[in-house]
């Protein structure tokens, strides 16, 4: 069986691995004023933060169309794949999950089985790179979709924002309500429940919460479970560093990558932010 692998850009894996492991792509959307950026094709990351800085309007994001995604189903109708597995950000912070359900629905020729990360960022590409592994060893639709359900079991994941207006202004942190007047001046912990972003726990500094992330994944990396994480940062690439070296040093059944949060998702943590992520292989 030949399955093609389909994610979206806030995946964040890079245009090479993806050419590697035959992963396609749908951009999300940028947006400065009157100008539309298609995520990882038109604007680089480094370049985005640059613009933020120097723009007095802060930009906005937009999921893909679904006449994009379709696009991308159709083209690969065409070519010799038996079905897809179109994987995404989390439906409880954008509506691509539902516009590639939507696309999925509409192509002829092919079967497309859509998976909800209930997550974002390099995080979703721990399940789209497990699945192109897999489809490149031939493996069925069924066998690809219950290992990515059985990845979701231990998938655990930790972020902080330096600034939590971001969050507030693109209306994508839940639960919250009553508290975010007073959450704007702490470092609050923040992780996704049920595919929304809930804050965990409030802590006064940034240095705190990040000791806090970083603890929690201690408490599951000394079970001594084969481990893989990411370290993923804001344009601040040697904190990530910094956090995978010294991790990998103190447990050997760790390995820890590191990622970047690009212009989609950086437009509503705002730069600085960090997360943490992690799996039982
Ligand atoms: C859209 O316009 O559809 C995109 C909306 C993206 C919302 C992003 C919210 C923040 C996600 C944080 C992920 C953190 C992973 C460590």
């Amino acid at each position: 069986m030949k399955v093609a692998i389909v994610t979206d850009s806030t995946a964040y894996i890079p245009a090479a691995v993806r050419e590697e492991w035959k992963i396609h792509m749908v951009p999300l959307n940028v947006v400065f004023g009157d100008e539309s950026y298609r995520e990882e094709i038109d604007i680089e990351t480094g370049e985005f933060y640059n613009m933020v800085k120097q723009t007095e309007e802060l930009p906005k994001t937009s999921q893909p169309a679904i006449g994009d995604v379709l696009e991308t189903y159709e083209s690969l109708a065409k070519e010799d794949y038996d079905a897809i597995v179109s994987i995404h950000l989390s439906s409880g912070i954008s509506g691509t999950y539902q516009a590639a359900v939507s696309a999925g629905s509409m192509v002829e020729g092919i079967n497309v089985h859509c998976f909800d990360s209930e997550i974002s960022a390099r995080i979703q590409g721990f399940y789209v790179m497990e699945a192109a592994e897999m489809a490149q060893k031939g493996a069925s639709v069924e066998e690809i979709l219950d290992r990515l359900q059985e990845m979701k079991q231990t998938m655990r994941a930790y972020f902080m924002v330096d600034d939590l207006s971001h969050l507030r202004r693109g209306g994508r942190l839940s639960g919250a309500q009553a508290m975010v007047g007073s959450m704007l001046q702490v470092k609050p912990v923040l992780h996704f429940v049920e595919g929304k972003i809930v804050p965990f726990e409030k802590v006064r500094t940034r240095k705190k919460a990040m000791k806090r992330i970083i603890s929690l994944f201690e408490e599951d990396a000394a079970s001594g479970k084969p481990i893989r994480a990411v370290a993923i940062h804001a344009n601040q690439e040697q904190e990530a560093i910094t956090v995978k070296e010294d991790l990998e040093k103190r447990f050997d059944n760790v390995e820890v990558l590191t990622s970047y949060i690009g212009p989609v998702i950086g437009t509503h943590l705002g730069e600085g932010s960090f997360g943490f992520g992690w799996y039982v292989k």
